[in-house]
């Protein structure tokens, strides 16, 4: 256990038998492979890493998307650009299939994406870093025996309502594999001076949520009481936390726009961690 929970570590339990919180937002200089497992087996609520990535490199990152034609590749492309390059396997939930469509735009989008980072892709580096925390593979979840895409870039233009993100609940069969948690990585390559916090709540969805459906997301009523995990991202920091506790994005305030590089992490049988966006 790090220092930091043991630090708050409070027994909160109400007769003789221990019985810890254990959520809070820890505040690292790199993330390792303990890091991940706590996220994932849910001891701790976030994990925010300063410095992921220097400044010189979101700057590199933002001034390609800046010059490169970003073409028609997602009719979800809103002036300014960058609001979204790479398919989300959500945007196909409702068809239950990823068709054509989806391989397309992840294809145009690794494309775009490839040369944004000193010339290189800046997933391969991201992926690197996390590599290299996890000691062991990180590759793409399949879909029918594809890789799937993972490393969108996409701009909270006003935030995000609460929402969680469970793949295999949401669109059961479209991963070929299983994998036994559910952990979502934000590089934050641009970010606001205020606003744009991430609030990540120690509560998974339950049926009867359904209640409190706000469009897309979940009114924010029913989770207020719970302990929450705060993100206030930094250009060139980097988060993790179980994208299955319910999540919201509040509105980017002044300063500049809020830009990340974004994808899945999933513990697969063998290890691996695997990824999808
Ligand atoms: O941008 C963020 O901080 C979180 C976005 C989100 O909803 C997610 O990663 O699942
Ligand atoms: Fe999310």
């Amino acid at each position: 256990m790090t220092e930091t929970v043991a630090g708050v570590l409070e027994d909160v339990s109400t007769n003789d038998s221990p019985i810890y919180t254990l959520f809070e937002s820890l505040r690292v200089s790199e993330l390792t492979r303990e890091h991940i497992l706590q996220v994932a087996a849910g001891v701790l609520g976030s994990v925010h890493i300063d410095g992921f990535s220097s400044l010189a490199d979101c700057a590199d990152v933002m001034e390609g998307l800046r010059t490169r034609p970003l073409g028609t590749y997602d009719e979800e492309i809103i002036s300014p650009p960058i609001a979204k390059i790479g398919p989300a396997a959500y945007d196909f939930y409702g068809k239950h299939d990823l068709d054509e469509r989806y391989w397309d735009i992840a294809a145009e989008a690794t494309a775009i994406r490839s040369g944004l980072l000193r010339g290189g892709d800046p997933l391969d580096f991201a992926y690197d870093k996390v590599r290299a925390a996890w000691g062991g593979d990180v590759v793409p979840a399949r879909s029918r025996g594809r890789d799937m895409f993972a490393g969108i870039i996409r701009e909270m233009l006003n935030g995000a309502k609460l929402h969680f993100d469970e793949i295999v609940r949401e669109f059961p069969g479209v991963l070929d594999e299983t994998p036994a948690s559910f952990v979502t990585f934000n590089w934050y390559l641009s970010a606001p001076d205020d606003g744009g916090e991430t609030f990540v709540y120690r509560r998974r969805w339950a049926p009867a949520d359904e209640a409190h459906r706000d469009g897309y997301g979940y009114s924010e009523d029913f989770v207020a009481h719970e302990p929450v995990a705060v993100i206030r991202p930094k250009a060139g920091d980097a988060a993790i936390f179980d994208s299955r506790n319910f999540h919201v994005v509040r509105r980017p305030g002044r300063g500049d726009r809020r830009i990340s590089l974004s994808f899945f992490l999933g513990i697969n049988g063998r290890g691996q961690l695997v990824t999808w966006s």
